[in-house]
């Protein structure tokens, strides 16, 4: 059976355990944080979080991992069929993770775990933040999904990376991102209340509700 390697409070794990559900594929979860240890950069070596053990060995890196998982499962399908409608949904799954998860994780350390806000980073990264929206507001579709008609990796990906930027925007800018974008947000509220988001966002919210109990 496939073994899913990391922690529900990661946004890149939530990716491929969303998927992995999406396609009604049978897995194991096995609770791993990121760590530089030898014994885990020996299945995902740069010490990330996800990883996939498959039978024919390890995988690493969501994008690669929800790729496979679409080609060993493929239905239900969660690509379109044509190669242009492909290529767009990978398309708005990199912009995602390059130009909206890039620079708020920045900002994760603060957020999440306490660490000293650092004023460069506050400067940078909400610029950054408008541009990548600004962009991906030009390549996604939103109709009723990201990529066009049909659910997809896109709505998956953006889902928890956006996610990931709310919880980081709001606190450190009080921005409402949502209330400034009505089409995002109406595309948001529709991905989340899917049945299997709302599995993963339960799962990773009892982990903050954890760290934050923690914490007090
Ligand atoms: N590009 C990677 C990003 C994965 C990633 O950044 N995971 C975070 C947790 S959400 C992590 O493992 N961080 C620890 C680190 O960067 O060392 C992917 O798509 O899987």
């Amino acid at each position: 059976m496939l073994k899913l390697h990391g922690v529900a409070l990661s946004n890149y794990y939530n990716i491929v355990k969303q998927t992995m559900l999406e396609k009604g594929i049978d897995f194991e979860e096995v609770s791993a944080p990121p760590s530089q240890d030898a014994s885990f950069l020996a299945i995902s070596p740069m010490g990330k979080i996800p990883c996939l053990e498959t039978p024919e060995g390890f995988l690493s890196e969501s994008l690669a991992i929800i790729e496979y998982l679409e080609e060993t499962h493929p239905t239900p399908s969660l690509l379109p069929g044509d190669a242009y409608g492909r290529a767009k949904t990978r398309e708005i799954i990199k912009y995602a993770e390059l130009y909206l998860d890039g620079p708020a994780r920045r900002l994760l350390g603060h957020v999440i775990f306490g660490a000293p806000l650092s004023q460069q980073a506050h400067d940078e990264v909400r610029p950054a933040l408008e541009k990548g929206l600004t962009a991906l507001k030009r390549i996604a579709r939103f109709d009723p999904w990201a990529a066009g008609s049909e659910f997809s990796l896109a709505d998956i990906a953006l889902l928890h990376i956006l996610g990931l930027v709310l919880a980081i925007t709001k606190p450190v800018y009080d921005w409402d991102i949502l209330a400034q974008e009505p089409e995002l947000a109406d595309w948001m509220q529709r991905a989340a209340a899917r049945e299997h988001s709302q599995t993963v966002m339960a799962a990773q919210e009892k982990v903050r509700e954890a760290m934050q109990a923690k914490k007090s």
